[in-house]
């Protein structure tokens, strides 16, 4: 799972970014080309509480690339800014999962905004716009190579090209009224004819609003009043400082602590990002435990036994047997497998058995 963090230049995207990684990438960089890259543990007390019962040689956590992206240029006439951005870097944001949208909430005056005034609900939309305007220039080219090469090949071709066109159509009105992807309630179908484009309007979004230090008392209501003129699909919002949790992340854990109770912290900032991007992208975790072994796997919520075995091993889909089920707090509670067996708590499941969050599986497979 890889997740873009974008924004506007100096709405704080690479404080956040340190925030999550632990990194220290450079900040106050003003709109300079570096890219970061960092991979994060997806926090998961379930994993020690199981390394304590199995003892196993290695814990793994599931995991999260964070992707810190210059802001692109503003889009002019004629040039479309997203686009202008290195194409690595924009090959980066289309392949992204999600979004993460850092919007600037804080005042200081001795960083100044490149607006003159701190708006974040105009921010907001300024880069929402960017982004529609990207999808905008994808879709036109497209529209117009279809029609470039309509009247050729087979009559199957022809076809397949013709319900893309349509699609196209459908995405090209909803964008040009300012409309995300993510809004247009695509038919399944629909969906997965345009699934290569890796639109950006269509990735679930959660925006973090970037709030003052001062302000973290009323976190809550920052993002409320944001969330109630920002009405999408796919989008969550949220509010945070990122200045005070990059400097939680640099503390002692027993300092960090004391100093969030004196902030009035409940969660980290990491914590519940994560935990927010995790239900933004529908993810759900299930789990493996053995002696060599205790891990966690992030599948889409929905996904069966068999999508599970093939999110461990393409060879645990092929030959799949059954899958050996227990509840994790069932599991936790009786001590051991053998326990859950003889209290009856240890189910066999088949194929298209939907998983669970914290289900621990054992998938048995023939080769
Ligand atoms: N007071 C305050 N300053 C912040 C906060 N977050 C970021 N800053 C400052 O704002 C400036 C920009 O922060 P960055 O994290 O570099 O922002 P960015 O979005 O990565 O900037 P670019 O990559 O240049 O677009 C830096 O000087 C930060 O120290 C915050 O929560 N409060
Ligand atoms: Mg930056």
């Amino acid at each position: 799972m890889q997740i873009a963090i974008v924004g506007l230049a100096g709405s704080g995207k690479t404080t956040v970014f340190n925030t999550l990684t632990r990194g220290h990438a450079e900040t106050g960089g003003y709109g300079g080309l570096t890219l970061n890259v960092g991979v994060v543990k997806v926090p998961d007390p379930r994993l020690d509480r199981l390394a304590e019962i199995f003892k196993p040689k290695k814990v793994v956590h599931a995991d999260v690339t964070y992707v810190d992206l210059p802001a692109p240029p503003a889009s002019t006439e004629g040039h479309v800014g997203t686009e202008e951005l290195p194409p690595e870097h924009l090959a980066r944001l289309r392949e992204s999962d999600a979004l993460l949208h850092v919007v600037r909430a804080f005042e200081d005056a001795a960083v100044p905004h490149p607006s003159g005034s701190v708006d974040a609900a105009r921010d907001l939309e300024q880069l929402d716009l960017e982004f529609v305007l990207a999808d905008l220039a994808l879709v036109d080219r497209r529209l117009e190579r279809l029609v470039a090469s309509g009247r050729h090949g087979t009559q199957a071709e022809r076809d397949a090209n013709e319900r893309e066109a349509a699609v196209l159509a459908g995405l090209k009105s909803g964008l040009e009224a300012g409309r995300p992807i993510r809004d247009l309630g695509l038919a399944d179908d629909d969906a997965k004819t345009i699934r290569g484009f890796r639109f950006l309007t269509e990735k679930p979004v959660l925006v973090l609003l970037n709030i003052g230090e001062g302000d973290i008392a009323a976190a809550g209501d920052r993002a409320a009043a944001i969330e109630a003129g920002y009405r999408h699909e796919h989008a969550l919002v949220a509010a945070l400082s990122a200045k005070i949790e990059m400097e939680l992340g640099e503390l002692e854990p027993d300092e960090a602590a004391s100093f969030m109770t004196e902030l009035g912290i409940a969660e980290s900032g990491l914590d519940r990002v994560i935990g927010l991007s995790y239900r933004l992208l529908g993810l759900v975790s299930f789990l493996t435990a053995g002696p060599d072994e205790v891990r966690a796997w992030p599948v889409p919520d929905g996904a069966t036994a068999v999508d599970a075995a093939g999110t461990i091993h393409t060879d645990l889909a092929r030959g799949f047997i059954r899958a050996e089920t227990v509840a994790y707090e069932d599991l936790v509670t009786l001590g051991s497998m053998a326990e859950a067996r003889k209290a009856g708590r240890l189910r066999s499941e088949g194929k298209t058995y939907r998983v669970r969050d914290g289900d621990v599986l054992e998938i048995l497979f023939s080769r």
